[in-house]
């Protein structure tokens, strides 16, 4: 433990572990959560719960880890995962939607991961395009959608969701793609790691349910009014390009429509965006 800082910066450094038997009790989700997959370190919960999934069993798996060796982003970018302080949790589902559809996964896990930050802790958080979760335009956590699939249906999704709690700034490396904060570092005090988990199991079992019923418009609606990105200039990072314009709008498979500054619109599905103003 240190000999100096403030209060919270001590109560930070105490060890604080997530309780899968606490869990297990408290939890009463009919579907996300039944089974529950607990690790003190993996390489990384998606990998884990992909496994899982090409086994055959059934949806709502959760795995949760204290900490990850290898932790994922996109494109193959790695997730910085320190022990004890975050939420690194992967859902494996077998949603009835067409693999064209299946980003509404993504985007669901979005607006469900915004909307457990604000009942926990009351902050006020935007959705960036396509994955990550904002407050004050800093990104405190990513999502990591990954499938098995045919042609024509899913086998198998999962969901991974990274949320920065009480990691402290220093844990942050210098070279984040957009800069990045925690829970604990916007509140000043720590969070319940627990309470935010709970939370947010139950709001993804409500919004999964949702997109089953109402389906997937429902669910990209919701995740379009939560995007701060429409009409902003913003530049996007493709492999071997980049590109900027204002951006116009969301489509439901995921694309984000740009007028291009040279002309003409294009529809873009992967890339980082950056807005210029
Ligand atoms: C993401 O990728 O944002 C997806 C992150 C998903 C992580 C979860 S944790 C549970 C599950 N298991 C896994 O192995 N993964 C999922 P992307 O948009 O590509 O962003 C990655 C980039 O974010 C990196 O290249 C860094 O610049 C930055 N970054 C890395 N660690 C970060 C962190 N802890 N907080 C904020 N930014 C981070």
């Amino acid at each position: 433990m240190r000999q100096s800082g403030s209060i919270n910066d001590l109560i930070i450094e105490i060890p604080d572990r997530l309780s899968p038997d606490e869990l297990r009790k408290t939890l009463q989700t009919r579907i996300i959560g039944k089974e529950l997959l607990f690790f003190d370190e993996v390489d990384s919960t998606n990998d884990a719960a992909m496994e899982k999934g090409a086994k055959g069993l059934a949806e709502g798996l959760v795995v949760l880890s204290e900490g990850q060796t290898h932790g994922k982003g996109r494109l193959g970018r790695t997730w910085v995962s320190p022990e004890n302080v975050n939420i690194y949790m992967s859902v494996l589902l077998r949603p009835d939607i067409s693999p064209q559809h299946a980003p509404v996964m993504t985007m669901m896990s979005a607006i469900s991961t915004a909307r457990a930050i604000t009942e926990v802790t009351g902050l006020e958080t935007t959705i960036k395009w396509p994955n990550d979760v904002l407050i004050d335009r800093k990104k405190v956590s990513g999502i990591l959608t990954e499938m098995n699939a045919e042609q024509e249906r899913i086998n198998y999704v999962v969901i991974g969701i990274g949320i920065n709690v009480n990691m402290k700034r220093e844990d942050f490396p210098v070279d984040l793609r957009v800069p990045a904060t925690s829970l604990a570092e916007c509140l000043g005090k720590r969070v319940d790691r627990m309470n935010l988990l709970l939370m947010l199991i139950r709001i993804l079992e409500q919004d999964y349910d949702e997109l089953k019923k109402d389906g997937i418009m429902s669910i990209f609606n919701r995740w379009r009014k939560g995007c701060d990105i429409l009409n902003r200039r913003i530049k996007v990072s493709l492999p071997g390009e980049e590109i900027t314009g204002v951006a116009e709008d969301l489509t439901p498979e995921g694309g984000l429509m740009v007028r291009l500054d040279c002309g003409g619109k294009r529809v873009i599905y992967a890339g980082d965006v950056s807005i210029i103003r």
